[in-house]
């Protein structure tokens, strides 16, 4: 009988896994981690716990319980030739779509305006945009960008696309290296962040990228907090460069109390919930990969590590 931990450190997170799990792998015994439980085959992880490697001397394969893993590869005991798989959508991209949809049609109805009015008491009609005059660029074209870049394009907006290697999606003008960041940043009126935290995107969004955006931007980073500068985005949203901001990841989670974005007025602060792990959903994807491995089968998903997602 296989053996799969789970290493998640939510109760109920790890409650919904085990059960989710259990029910469809009736053959395997599914367990949350405790120090001392006989090594597992497989273990399924936000980020495990301290001596949770040590304890493990057959592990074949870790699947992360979210989509982004740079927190699992920082790990200091990950070991170096453990398979580590990612969530591949699972149910997150529709919720990312909301949210980047929600964004864009405030912009585009004018609410922050109305807002603003509201508070100073003015009864003021303002137009609101066309969706031909909101451009939107999605920096990260992979299993979640290429699909909020598509739900846009499909709306009918202009919608641009930013990834590592080249790509071709309908609707969607495509940058990589070749034409160029500035190219890209140049076109976006609203930039959604969806690419990963690794050696080459961390800080990637300082003073001199962010400048490269349109007069009036909009930035709404969904990916991770570390991709942008936050003193640099600080500073174009104080000069009014940036228009504002929707950030629902940070540097730090929980965001510091002291922190200038919870009082900046150009700042829409969520709590890293733009796309939450569904454990029933995501256990389907795990359970068939755990299967396709028994026979031997690759699976997708797989982080390479030197690229770092
Ligand atoms: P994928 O690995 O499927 O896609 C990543 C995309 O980013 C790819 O298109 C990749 O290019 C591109 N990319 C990677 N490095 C660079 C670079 N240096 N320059 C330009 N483009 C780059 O990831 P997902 O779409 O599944 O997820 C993206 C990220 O979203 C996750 O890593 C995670 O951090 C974040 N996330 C946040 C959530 C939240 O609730 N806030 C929920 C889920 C995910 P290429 O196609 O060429 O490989
Ligand atoms: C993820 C996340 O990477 O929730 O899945 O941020």
């Amino acid at each position: 009988m296989i053996r799969i931990a789970i290493t998640h450190p939510e109760a109920e997170a790890r409650e919904r896994w085990c059960a989710a799990l259990s029910a469809l792998l009736p053959h395997a015994q599914v367990e949350g981690w405790r120090p001392g439980d006989e090594p597992a085959d497989y273990a399924i992880g936000w980020y495990p716990e301290a001596g949770f490697f040590a304890d493990q001397p057959r592990l074949r394969a870790l699947f992360s319980a979210g989509a982004g893993v740079d927190h699992l590869l920082r790990h200091p005991d990950l070991p170096a030739a453990l398979p580590v798989v990612r969530l591949e959508d699972a149910g997150m991209a529709e919720q990312m779509v909301e949210y980047c949809l929600h964004e864009v049609l405030r912009l585009q109805r004018r609410v922050p305006d109305y807002e603003a009015l509201q508070r100073e008491g003015r009864w003021q009609e303002l137009r609101a945009l066309r969706r031909d005059e909101l451009e939107v660029g999605v920096f990260g074209l992979g299993v979640l960008g290429a699909q909020v870049a598509r739900a846009f394009a499909a709306l009918g907006y202009p919608v641009r696309g930013y990834s590592r290697s080249p790509k071709a999606i309908e609707g969607v003008s495509c940058f990589d290296e070749a034409r160029g960041l500035r190219a890209f940043l140049e076109g976006c009126r609203v930039l959604v962040l969806l690419a990963p935290l690794t050696p080459d995107t961390r800080d990637l969004f300082d003073g001199q990228r962010l400048a490269w955006l349109p007069e009036g931007a909009w930035l709404v980073n969904v990916a991770r907090g570390a991709l942008v500068v936050d003193e640099a985005l600080l500073a174009a949203l104080d000069s009014g460069r940036l228009a504002g901001a929707t950030l629902d990841v940070f540097r730090e989670e929980p965001l510091p109390a002291e922190h200038r974005f919870w009082t900046h007025p150009g700042v829409r602060i969520t709590p890293h919930v733009s796309a939450v792990t569904l454990p029933e959903i995501s256990a389907r994807q795990v359970a068939s990969k755990i299967a396709a491995l028994e026979r031997g089968e690759p699976v997708s998903g797989l982080v390479l590590r030197d690229r770092g997602y």
